[in-house]
């Protein structure tokens, strides 16, 4: 029988890593839409890098969408690339509003125009729950978001459902809650915290500086989250479904955690800096993942506690290693 052939955009983020991995895993012929850049950033996948057929294309340009479509003839299309950082998006809202809002659009219409019967992912965001309307957050909740980011998101959730009706495709919105890993970008507070401290157990920084301590949030796994991408794509009919562990813990309790790892106290190093504050928050995000459990089968395999652990004791390995590096040479 012929491989399943799967179309990434996003690839070389923490989640298209992990949903590579998994869809080789999987048996599938793996596509890859990776941006041009000056240099390589290929490190989360250059372990993977020779499996994976990478194709050069771009959210903003539709031509080269259209074009790594038609040469992937995918069954399913997994659109994972955006500005995914909730802080850059009031600095540079319009680039924020064509990748995130208009770049799904544009995969959408890729997809449409190259043919009608490949299944199609969003990534969608518990950041478009906002300023919450209820708790726990679920499929029925309505969306109040606090950020360019978030109400980019809001559009590309919107376009995804309405294609779906408009045109009769396999198209469904996966609306995840925060999840985290040793890939995670240094400037996302798990992993800021994490790196952070092992910096300062080993003596490479005296501080750590963060913005709201009180925000809280529901931080599951990505490898347990893009697994949930692929079962949404294996379902009769394409609907929406929530993503999250269903716990909720603020940023202080992460630091609390990331620096015990350590044997560290965490209110001797952690310094509030209000430039890490944002002009509008979202105090409070817990999912509701029932409909998840119940119809997918899904259901998180890593819990906040393990998972910071295994952050911190990533981040130490490396530090360790390149300092030993730094020191034989
Ligand atoms: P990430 O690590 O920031 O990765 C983003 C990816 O998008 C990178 O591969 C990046 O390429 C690519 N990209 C950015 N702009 C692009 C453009 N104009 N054209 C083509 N590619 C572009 O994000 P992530 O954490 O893996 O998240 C994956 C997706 O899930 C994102 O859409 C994010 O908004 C969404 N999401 C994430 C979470 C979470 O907690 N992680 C939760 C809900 C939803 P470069 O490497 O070249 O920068
Ligand atoms: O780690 P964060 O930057 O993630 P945020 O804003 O929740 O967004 C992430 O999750 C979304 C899903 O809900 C994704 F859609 C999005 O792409 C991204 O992956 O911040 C988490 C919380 C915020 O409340 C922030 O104010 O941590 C608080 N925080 C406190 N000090 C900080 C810091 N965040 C960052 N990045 N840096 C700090 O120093």
């Amino acid at each position: 029988m012929a491989k399943k052939r799967a179309l990434v955009t996003g690839l070389t983020g923490q989640d298209g890593s992990y949903l590579a991995e998994f869809l080789l895993e999987q048996g599938y012929e793996v596509f890859g839409l990776v941006r041009r850049s000056s240099t390589v950033n290929f490190e989360r996948i250059s372990h993977i890098q020779d499996k994976i057929h990478i194709l050069s294309g771009d959210l903003l340009d539709q031509n080269s969408l259209i074009s790594a479509v038609a040469e992937a003839e995918p069954d399913e299309v997994y659109n994972l690339a955006a500005q995914s950082f909730v802080p850059a998006s009031w600095g540079q809202p319009v680039l924020t509003g064509e990748a995130t809002a208009l770049g799904v659009m544009r995969m959408l219409e890729a997809v449409r125009r190259v043919r009608l019967d490949t299944k199609f992912y969003q990534a969608s965001s518990s950041e478009m729950f906002g300023k919450v309307r209820e708790t726990p957050q679920s499929e029925a909740t309505p969306f109040h978001p606090r950020s360019p980011y978030g109400v980019a998101k809001v559009y590309g959730h919107w376009i995804t459902v309405n294609y779906r009706e408009s045109y009769d495709l396999f198209a469904v919105s996966g609306i995840l809650f925060n999840h985290e890993s040793p890939r995670r970008g240094l400037e996302f507070v798990t992993r800021k915290v994490t790196d952070g401290a092992a910096r300062i157990k080993l003596g490479l920084a005296d501080e750590l500086r963060l913005g709201n301590l009180d925000a809280r949030r529901d931080w599951g796994f990505a490898g347990d989250h893009v697994r949930a991408m692929w079962m949404m794509l294996q379902r009769d009919e394409p609907q929406d479904y929530v993503i999250g562990t269903g716990a909720t813990h603020s940023v202080r309790e992460l630091v609390e955690l990331a620096f015990g790892c350590l044997d560290l106290d965490w209110q001797k190093f952690v310094v509030q800096d209000e430039r890490f504050l944002r002009p509008a928050e979202v105090d409070l995000l817990v999912a509701d993942p029932s409909k998840a459990k119940s119809e997918l089968g899904w259901e998180p395999t890593v819990h906040f506690e393990n998972l910071i652990r295994m952050m911190v004791e990533a981040d130490m390995k490396a530090l360790g290693s390149k300092l030993s590096e730094q020191r034989s040479s």
